[in-house]
């Protein structure tokens, strides 16, 4: 990655984009041409109504353009539209479903991390810091059948806030993995609680978050992708009651239903929750 600018961005940001050409195709060819007008249309006549309302200067105008140029050259592309924009996309996605909430993907996921049965532990390095926890639940259609051949994908940051396969250094899969569920449609998962996750500050992000006077944090979670055949995909985050940032998320992701409320284990370290997911029958 090259930088025209004085900052060195995060390697997060630049890991995400590169992930997401490696996962996606994103190609606009499909939509058709009323559709890219009406939507292009309307997202310019927003920008072009606050510069009027606002009286947008020359100043501000060319700092906005210096930023969007920093946004690309530092890679945070995914995280940006991530953490700004796709918990409305997500929200429309998903408003005709009677099934679990779902929520954002975000930008760290990585499709493929090793399977762990239905009761397993995710990789984890041997001295891994943070308090066990052990989740437990199962997998249903809407209807109340159990799914006997569904997946769970789970990741999640560490007891500092990092991604593997993001930041460098950490083990390929770590805190990834993929459970099957029996043939009750149940897991049990055990892992490590990750801790609050600040958006990297280094970059266009950053820029803006600091500019603005945000703040760059969002509350612990566990990302999750939940599959069964003839069922939508559900991609998920569960969060922590009590935790810090579960009520001002920079990403806007919280919801209610997908806080967990973990208690010490009976037996022995850490703590343990039940949690079920619920999918939609595919339309
Ligand atoms: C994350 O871990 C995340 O989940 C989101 C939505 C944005 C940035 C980092
Ligand atoms: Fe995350």
């Amino acid at each position: 990655m090259t930088t025209t600018h004085d900052t060195a961005a995060d390697p997060a940001g630049a890991n995400a984009t590169e992930r997401f050409k490696a996962n996606k195709t994103g190609d606009i060819i499909n939509t058709p041409p009323e559709r890219v007008s009406l939507l292009a249309r309307e997202v310019l006549d927003s920008v072009l109504a606050t510069i009027r309302k606002r009286k947008v200067t020359y100043d501000e105008y060319n700092a906005f353009k210096a930023w969007l140029i920093n946004v690309g050259e530092d890679g945070e592309w995914p995280l940006f539209l991530d953490v700004w924009v796709e918990h409305a996309v997500e929200e429309v996605a998903t408003e005709h479903r009677q099934g679990s909430q779902g929520s954002i993907e975000g930008p760290y996921y990585v499709p493929g991390a090793p399977e762990i049965g239905a009761r397993g532990t995710v990789p984890m390095r041997e001295d891994e810091r943070g308090t066990p926890l052990l989740v437990r639940g199962s997998v249903t259609s809407t209807g109340g059948s159990p799914l006997t051949d569904a997946k769970i994908e789970i990741w999640h940051a560490d007891y500092y806030g990092l991604y593997s396969q993001i930041t460098p250094e950490i083990p390929t899969w770590n805190l990834r993995g993929t459970l099957s569920v029996d043939s009750e449609g149940t897991f049990e998962v055990r892992t490590i609680r990750p801790a609050a996750y600040e958006i990297p500050k280094d970059g266009a992000c950053g820029k803006l978050i600091a500019a603005a006077g945000w703040h760059a944090w969002r509350p612990a979670h566990l990302h999750v992708k939940i599959s069964a055949p003839g069922h939508e995909l559900l991609t998920a985050q569960l969060y922590f009651r009590g935790d810090d940032h579960t009520d001002d998320d920079v990403a806007s992701a919280v919801k209610t239903e997908l806080m967990l409320d973990p208690v010490p284990s009976t037996d022995g370290e850490g703590q343990t929750v039940d949690h079920d997911f619920v999918l939609e029958p595919a339309q």
